[in-house]
C-alpha cells in the first residue's frame, strides 16, 4: 500500500499515526502541495494529501482512508463499535481536521509554508488574527474536555486522540507551545500521544525537515 503526503501535514499525520497504532505496513512517498506525481493525481482528485492507493484501489482524505482501513482491518479498533464512544470520536475527528487543522493552517501555511516551501510572502495578518482569536478559545474548549482518563473517548486510544493530537505539531513549528501552566490537561495528554512509538519516529523526522527549512 502506497500513501502519499508530507510529513508536517496534518492529515497526514494523523493517517502515519492511525496506520502505526493498527500495525499495518506501507510505503510513504512523500509529496509537496500541488505535486504533480502521476500515482498521487490519479489518487487524490483535489490534489490534496493524504492519498492512498492499496493496490488498484485509490482514495484520499485522511478520513475516508481510515474508515476504509477500519473496515479492512478491525482489531485493533480505533473507531468504537459502542454508539455514544462511536459518535464522540467522529466528532473529535472531526474537530481536528476542521476548526483545529484551520487555525492551524493558517498560522502554518502564512508563516512556514508559503515563503519556505512556496516562496512568496504568506498573510501574517490572518496566522496572526488565527493565533490571537480562534487558538485561545479552541484550547479552552479542549482543556476543559479531556477526561480522567488521559484519552478523549473512553479508556483507550481512538482516532479521536490522533486527529486532535496532529494539528498540536503545526502549532509547534510556528512556536506556539502548550503552556503547561495554563493549560496542564493538553500538556499532559498530548505530551502522551505525540510520544507514542506509531508517532514519535515520524515527528523526529519532520522535527529534522523542520529544522533545515528553518535554517535555510
Ligand atoms: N480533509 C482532508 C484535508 C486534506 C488537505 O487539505 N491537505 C492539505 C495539506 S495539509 C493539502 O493537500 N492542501 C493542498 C491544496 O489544498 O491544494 C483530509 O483529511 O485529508
Amino acid at each position: 500500500m502506497i500513501i502519499y503526503g508530507s510529513v508536517v501535514s496534518p492529515f497526514v499525520r494523523k493517517l502515519l499515526g492511525y496506520l502505526g497504532e493498527k500495525g499495518i505496513s506501507f510505503e510513504l512517498k512523500g509529496v509537496a502541495v500541488g505535486d504533480p506525481d502521476p500515482g498521487f493525481r490519479a489518487a487524490s482528485p483535489l490534489g490534496k494529501m493524504p492519498a492512498m492507493a492499496d493496490g488498484d484501489f485509490t482514495l484520499a482524505d485522511s478520513s475516508a482512508i481510515i474508515h476504509y482501513l477500519e473496515a479492512k482491518h478491525p482489531e485493533p479498533a480505533l473507531i468504537p463499535a459502542d454508539p455514544q464512544e462511536r459518535g464522540r470520536v467522529i466528532w473529535w475527528d472531526e474537530f481536528g481536521d476542521t476548526v483545529f487543522a484551520a487555525c492551524s493552517g493558517k498560522m502554518f501555511f502564512n508563516r512556514i509554508v508559503a515563503p519556505k516551501f512556496m516562496g512568496r510572502a504568506g498573510d501574517l495578518a490572518a496566522a496572526a488574527a488565527a493565533e490571537a482569536e480562534e487558538l485561545p478559545k479552541l484550547l479552552a474548549y479542549l482543556e476543559n474536555a479531556i477526561p480522567d482518563s488521559g484519552f478523549l473517548v473512553g479508556d483507550r486510544l481512538t482516532l479521536a486522540d490522533l486527529a486532535v493530537a496532529s494539528p498540536l505539531m503545526n502549532f509547534r513549528h510556528c512556536g506556539a507551545r502548550i503552556d503547561a501552566a495554563t493549560h496542564p490537561k493538553i500538556a499532559a495528554w498530548s505530551e502522551a500521544i505525540l510520544s507514542r512509538p506509531s508517532l514519535a519516529p515520524w515527528i523526529e523526522k519532520e522535527e529534522r525537515l523542520m529544522a533545515k527549512v528553518m535554517a535555510a
